[in-house]
């Protein structure tokens, strides 16, 4: 990777699978019966907001019981090692990134430890349970906060900023996503068009595998530090 300077990596649900975070597409997707479509979506929060905030509830609560895998250590370790631009853009919505160490990382997808007040439109760090009714930090309002996710048309976070980043990488990996929801699924072809080498690192080949130059198929937490190293 000598000749390299500048590295745009994107991270899907595969990157935490191993950890135990189940991914959205794979048959164990469902949560209680309800397909992701159904309770990641503006309607589906208006229609059923305690509905929305039990899925959010739960997924939030089962962070405390799963740890970083050596996928996100190693990317951790190439983030603080790194001498040129570095960006790691996760279309996850947990935590293990940062647990493991990455510093250069937009969630473009949100948080789940993140609320967003729709009273006063404040962010705010979120740790238990949310609930329909609780009360906003800022403005004390109670059943205005939604989770700080973003649903099916909604428009992901800091595109400009990853924009930029796409356009002037040399290398773009993207990792355990399964191409399937843009407009994450479109970077590659960003990135190519620039000019950028492209990687893809997943356990299967993904809907846009066509689009790369070099695949590697297996499990992240395997493929990921033999790539870093
Ligand atoms: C492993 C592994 C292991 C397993 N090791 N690998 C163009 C055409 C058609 C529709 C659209 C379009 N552009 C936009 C749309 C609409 C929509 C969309 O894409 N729909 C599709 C379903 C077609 N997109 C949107 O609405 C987005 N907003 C938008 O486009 O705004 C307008 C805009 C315009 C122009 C520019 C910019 C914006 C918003 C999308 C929001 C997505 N939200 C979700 C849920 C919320 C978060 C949450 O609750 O957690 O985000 S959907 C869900 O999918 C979640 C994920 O982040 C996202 C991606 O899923 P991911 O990560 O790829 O997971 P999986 O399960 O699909 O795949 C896992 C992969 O890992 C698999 O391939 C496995 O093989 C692999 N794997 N184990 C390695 N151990």
């Amino acid at each position: 990777m000598t000749s390299l300077r500048n590295i745009v990596v994107l991270t899907g649900a595969g990157v935490s699978a191993e950890s135990g975070v189940p991914t959205f597409r794979a048959s164990d997707g469902l949560w209680e019966g309800h397909r992701v479509e159904d309770v990641a979506t503006p309607e589906a929060y208006f229609r059923n907001p305690t509905l929305v905030h039990e899925f959010y509830d739960a997924r939030r609560a089962k962070l405390l019981s799963v740890e970083p895998n050596p996928a996100h250590g190693a990317l951790a370790r190439l983030d603080s090692e790194w001498p040129g631009d570095f960006l790691l853009v996760t279309q996850n919505v947990d935590d293990l990134h940062e647990r493991a160490g990455s510093k250069r990382l937009i969630h473009m997808h949100g948080e789940l430890k993140k609320g967003w007040c729709l009273a006063c439109d404040e962010r705010f760090a979120w740790d238990g349970a949310m609930g329909e009714n609780a009360a906003c930090v800022s403005c004390g309002k109670a059943g205005e906060a939604r989770p700080d996710i973003v649903w099916f048309g909604e428009m992901p976070y800091e595109m400009e900023r990853i924009d930029d980043a796409l356009r002037r990488c040399d290398l773009f990996v993207s990792i355990g996503t399964s191409g399937a929801v843009y407009p994450a699924a479109g970077f590659v072809q960003t990135a190519r068009y620039c000019g950028a080498r492209t990687l893809e690192i997943n356990l299967e080949p993904s809907q846009g595998s066509l689009f790369f130059d070099e695949r590697r198929y297996g499990p992240a937490g395997e493929l990921v530090p033999i790539w870093v190293e």
